[in-house]
């Protein structure tokens, strides 16, 4: 029975629908901090507990109702919304993972939970940047997704809790809006490409980050959480990327299909400031090598995709 935290979120609004098909109605059981408007096709849909990741207790008691032997753990703060509480993202980004930690400790149970290319700092190497090297974030956000890492690298080691994980890029989907990063801009063009014909980047022209699309990100939280554990060098924080792009490219692709899209520049310095200390792109050998992460999704086959998608959503 696999547990997922943050179910109401960006990732977890896809994967708990994913999982449900893939694994059985009954063996995923979607939880959240409080039930959100819009959610209630996903609440109804199958099993959905109340779970505070901040109260340990609850996550106990969860665990052992239903019989859980997997938490996926999606509860986060993200960036941008992470600077304006530092506070809350370390108790929510941390204090919940040491908590689902510790009940795997006790109960045996595995632990998948996410990192970030906000794990990287300004004095990361930029470019094809390494599975393995230097990590000084500057975003509270990005401390607590590097100390995750950490601390799950350590309750394998020390415990020998099953944990696994993948730096995610900007994730981009129809599904459910992201819920405050720094990538949204990227989901963002997309539903005012389609509603007003044009939109206003808070990322300047010419910042490349990575960027994933959620079909992509769902085949790699299952395929890493199915993989052959002997094969897995490392366990937490691969590296996963399917493309890299800046604001202007993504305008482009959309004019392909809305010739008239048209975009301008309001230039979010905090935000700016947190894509400019990420890489631009990634190494994913190591995920490659040790778990046959393939990537189907590319910026024009995912603009399809999105734009085709998004008209039935909006119903344009
Ligand atoms: C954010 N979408 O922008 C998240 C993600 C790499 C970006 O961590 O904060």
């Amino acid at each position: 029975k696999i547990l997922v935290t943050g179910a109401l979120g960006q990732i977890g609004t896809e994967l708990v629908m994913y999982l449900r098909k893939h694994y059985g109605e009954d063996n995923v059981i979607a939880s959240s901090r409080s039930r959100k408007a819009g959610a209630e096709k996903l609440i109804e849909s199958g099993k959905f507990e109340l779970v505070d990741v901040t109260n340990a207790q609850q996550i106990a008691d969860v665990v052992k109702k239903h019989n859980v032997d997997t938490v996926i753990n999606l509860a986060a703060v993200l960036s941008a919304v992470g600077e304006k509480n530092p506070t809350l993202t370390w108790e929510i980004n941390m204090g919940g993972l040491f908590n689902i930690l510790e009940v795997a400790r006790e109960t045996g149970i595995s632990v998948f939970t996410p990192s970030s290319i906000a794990a990287f700092g300004p004095s990361t190497p930029a470019d094809n940047t390494p599975q393995d090297t230097i990590q000084r974030p500057t975003t509270m956000y990005g401390v607590t997704k590097v100390s995750g890492e950490l601390l799950c690298d350590y309750y394998f080691q020390k415990y020998g809790v099953d944990t696994r994980g993948v730096r995610f890029p900007g994730l981009i989907s129809y599904e459910a809006l992201p819920g405050g990063g720094t990538t949204d801009y990227a989901v963002h063009i997309y539903y005012d490409a389609i509603e007003k014909g044009k939109y206003t980047s808070f990322i300047a022209e010419g910042t490349y980050m990575d960027m994933m699309y959620m079909p992509d990100a769902i085949d790699a939280i299952v395929q890493l959480a199915e993989a052959d554990p002997s094969k897995l060098v490392h366990r937490n924080a691969f590296n996963v990327s399917a493309m890299s792009f800046a604001p202007e490219h993504v305008c482009a692709e959309i004019q392909k299909h809305i010739p008239n899209f048209v975009m301008d520049y309001d230039v979010d310095p905090i935000r700016q400031s947190i894509a400019d200390s990420w890489p631009n792109s990634l190494d994913d050998s190591a995920a490659r090598e040790e778990w046959g992460w393939n990537p189907k999704y590319n910026l024009s086959s995912m603009t399809v995709d999105m734009l085709e998608k998004l008209k039935i959503k909006l119903g344009k």
